[in-house]
């Protein structure tokens, strides 16, 4: 199964993010924008894993979860991947810097590492992807919009879980269903 952890977005932030896409989307179709299913902060992609070793993952965000407080996430602003190209592969918001995110996020690394699993090697860069970019063509207008929401403060969130999710790929794009939800402390 192909897997990944993540903290699912609040409902009220979604519909938010949701406003801006739609703007956005209504300008241009060449980019493969988020529906709300899929609005999350990913903390680790595992990839394709066995289901011992998915139990394994459970066991992991269940110890680390127990190890954590629940904390405020700030969504605030626009940026692409990478940064500052002119022709990206991702368009995101991002999500304010904060030391318990950074904590959260390293020791799912570290716990996951002991157990055998292969520690990403790129910076950890907290975001929500608001859209994936199939096709440069117009994308500079789109781009030019993005950037008038630079600084835009979408909003606040407690992050007071971790979710297990299984990812299935379909024609129409990736299926998200929840492996499991941990509870911070
Ligand atoms: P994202 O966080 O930039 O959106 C499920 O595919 C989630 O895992 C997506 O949200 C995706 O990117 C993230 N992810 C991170 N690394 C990935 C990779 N190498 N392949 C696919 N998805 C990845």
């Amino acid at each position: 199964m192909r897997t990944f952890i993540a903290i699912d977005l609040d409902p009220a932030l979604k519909e938010r993010v949701a406003l801006l896409v739609q703007k956005l989307s209504r300008a241009n179709p060449n980019v493969k924008w988020i529906g709300s299913d899929s609005m999350h902060l990913t903390l680790k992609f595992l990839g394709e894993i066995s289901e011992a070793q998915a139990e394994e993952v459970k066991a992991a965000l269940q110890a680390v979860a127990g190890r954590h407080h629940p904390f405020e996430l700030g969504l605030k602003g626009t940026g692409t991947f990478p940064p500052g190209s002119r022709n990206p592969r991702v368009l995101w918001a991002g999500f304010e810097p904060r030391e318990e995110l950074t904590a959260l996020q390293a020791e799912i690394e570290d716990e996951l590492a002991r157990k055998g699993f292969p520690k990403e090697d790129r910076p950890f860069h907290p975001h929500l992807t608001l859209g994936r970019v199939k096709s440069s063509l117009d994308i500079q207008k789109t781009l030019l919009e993005l950037e008038g929401w630079k600084e835009f403060e979408f909003g606040y969130m407690g992050a007071k879980t971790v979710t297990f999710f299984e990812s299935t790929l379909t024609p129409e794009g990736a299926r998200y269903t929840v492996l499991g939800e941990y509870q911070l402390a």
